[in-house]
């Protein structure tokens, strides 16, 4: 007994072991490997995805635990070697109106939260600021609107190094392998933010895990998508839309600031107010006559076009 006992218990520190990295990750904004469930973002929509996610993961697990609870406890109990004789009815109208009603009413009340959290989801009105991002074979180009500033931005210079290098990537040296980009994307928080998307060639999709969305580009279609970042950060994503043969290097990164920080990096990216002109300057002294390089070519002694005799 002693010995089961212990199995157990080395069972129950093995299985909570393996959970603890899992439960960790579960909590962080990016996408680790092997994380196991969904994270939980940054924003609004990446919560009540997550929350949705949760309710559905609860009620399958509840299900779960029911249905095979009572097929086990039935097998077991009703099983052959005891005796049991099986019922020969074929049809019972109560529980046949029991298990139709039961999943109705139980789709019901998860359908009801995720619709509204998806009408929330796509209601852009009020938006603070409003980001154009374009896709491109193979970057993004980002407009910050009514503000003059805009961008592009694509895969960071040492990635694109080592991809065409054929070398190995160390994760240990280049943990963003990939997943970096030149210019970032820099994005106030406590700001609701209205996304325009589009695409200029191909069909791309902006894709960041921890905003709780993925939006496409679409050439000649405005998409719209809206975040209200909740935590400081840098959060990485990637195009979601096989879109030819650098799709996997077109990676996106958001850098959310506080409010004042973004002013301040606005500002700075802002095209300089046109100076005043400048005083003129004093005519340049007049190139010496010598300065005609001495390689001038002689005037080119014409041929004469023959000309047609007879
Ligand atoms: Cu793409």
């Amino acid at each position: 007994m002693t010995q089961v006992n212990g199995m157990w218990k080395r069972l129950v520190t093995a299985c909570s072991l393996l959970a603890m990295p899992a439960l960790a990750w579960a909590q962080s904004a990016d996408p680790k490997p092997w994380q196991l469930n969904m994270g939980k973002g940054v924003t609004a929509s990446s919560q009540h995805a997550y929350d949705a996610h949760m309710v559905a993961l609860w009620v399958c697990i509840v299900i779960g635990v029911i249905v095979f609870g009572a097929m086990g406890y039935a097998m077991f109990k009703f099983r052959k070697s005891k005796g049991a004789v099986a019922a020969q009815f074929s049809h019972n109208t109560t529980a046949e109106i029991i298990w139709t009603v039961i999943p109705v009413l139980i789709l019901v009340v998860m359908a009801w939260p995720a619709t509204a959290k998806l009408i929330a989801m796509y209601d852009t009105r009020n938006a603070e600021m409003t980001v154009k991002v374009t896709g491109y074979q193979w970057m993004w180009k980002y407009e910050y609107l009514g503000e003059d500033v805009a961008f592009t931005s694509r895969l960071d210079r040492e990635s694109d190094r080592i991809r065409q290098s054929g070398e190995k990537p160390d994760l240990a040296k280049n943990p963003h392998y990939l997943l970096d980009v030149d210019n970032q994307l820099v994005l106030p928080i406590d700001t609701k933010i209205r996304f325009v998307i589009t695409a200029d060639d191909v069909i791309h999709a902006w894709w960041v895990p921890a905003l709780g969305w993925k939006q496409d580009a679409i050439p000649g279609i405005v998409n719209e998508a809206w975040t209200d970042i909740k935590e400081p950060g840098i959060y990485r994503g990637q195009c979601a839309e096989l879109c030819g043969k650098d799709h996997g290097f077109m990676p996106i990164v958001v850098k959310a600031v506080p409010k004042a920080e973004f002013e301040q990096w606005l500002a700075s990216k802002k095209p300089a107010p046109a100076a005043e002109p400048a005083p003129v300057a004093a005519p340049a002294e007049a190139a010496p006559a010598d300065a005609v390089p001495a390689t001038e070519t002689a005037p080119t002694a014409e041929t004469p076009a023959p000309t047609a005799q007879g």
